[in-house]
């Protein structure tokens, strides 16, 4: 896999491209990241990114020549460009999965009030964003695609961090765990752990995902994507819930 990253502010990335496990994925080959500086392709003698917007309004746009020769030094048959902005299609799980078997990404990280139209109509093949909030610039949200991509990269992760149980893999969320102490401050592990009965561990973990899944994000819930395994333990859980009522 390879990633470039269309920036105004590629210092940024500095520091998060050497963190312990994107920066061991770039040493050990397993991705490889370029930062392009979009200023570099500016013909303007003062080498000027952006300008006003026609008919009036606030603030300052991204020019489209700049950032299309930089989309240009880059582009392959095979890119898939992202244009990350608080406009785009909301992130999520299904989305990264996605993205991480693709050869090529080109992560443009939107400034100012915005990008030349053109641009986003023409050269980009996705408005992506982490979701419905504002910030200054593109650079962490790039930051948050490639580090949930990364690690989804064969090798990356250590192979103990396995992910088939983590949160939204399998779309619930994960069950509570604990470790030790067995007794925190009077506060229990749940018997059950301690068992070693393998298979009603399994149950409580089933049980305890859809539990925490219903609690805390009951949207993720779709009945009709449930098993019926799964929709019989839901139904547990509302009997218990009316039980505590
Ligand atoms: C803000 C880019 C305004 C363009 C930004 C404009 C963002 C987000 C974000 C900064 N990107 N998800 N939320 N970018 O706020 O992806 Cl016009």
């Amino acid at each position: 896999m390879k990633i470039d990253i269309l920036s105004l502010f590629p210092e940024f990335f500095d520091s998060f491209l050497e963190w312990s496990m994107i920066g061991r994925a770039l040493k050990d080959k397993k991705v490889l990241i370029h930062n392009i500086n979009i200023r570099d392709f500016s013909k303007d003698k003062h080498k000027k990114v952006d300008d006003y917007p026609f008919g009036g309004g606030s603030g300052m746009l991204m020019k489209p020549e700049p950032v299309f020769a930089a989309i240009k030094s880059v582009r392959e048959d095979k890119s898939r460009v992202i244009y990350l902005s608080p406009q785009g299609r909301t992130m999520n799980q299904r989305l990264v999965n996605e993205l991480a078997s693709e050869d090529h990404l080109i992560l443009l990280c939107g400034h100012y009030e915005g990008l030349d139209n053109r641009i986003i109509e023409n050269y980009i093949d996705d408005e992506i964003s982490i979701g419905d909030f504002v910030l200054t610039g593109g650079e962490l949200p790039a930051m948050v695609l490639v580090d949930s991509i990364v690690r989804l990269i064969p090798g990356v992760l250590r192979s103990e961090e396995s992910y088939e149980n983590e949160s939204h893999y399998n779309g619930l969320l994960e069950n509570p765990q604990y470790t030790r102490p067995r007794v925190f401050k009077g506060h229990h592990v749940p018997e059950v752990l301690l068992s070693g009965d393998h298979k009603k561990i399994y149950q409580w973990k089933k049980k305890e995902s859809l539990r925490t899944t219903l609690e805390k994000r009951p949207d993720l819930i779709k009945t009709e994507k449930l098993s019926k395994e799964e929709r019989k333990i839901l139904s547990e859980i509302q009997i218990d819930s009316d039980k505590r009522i």
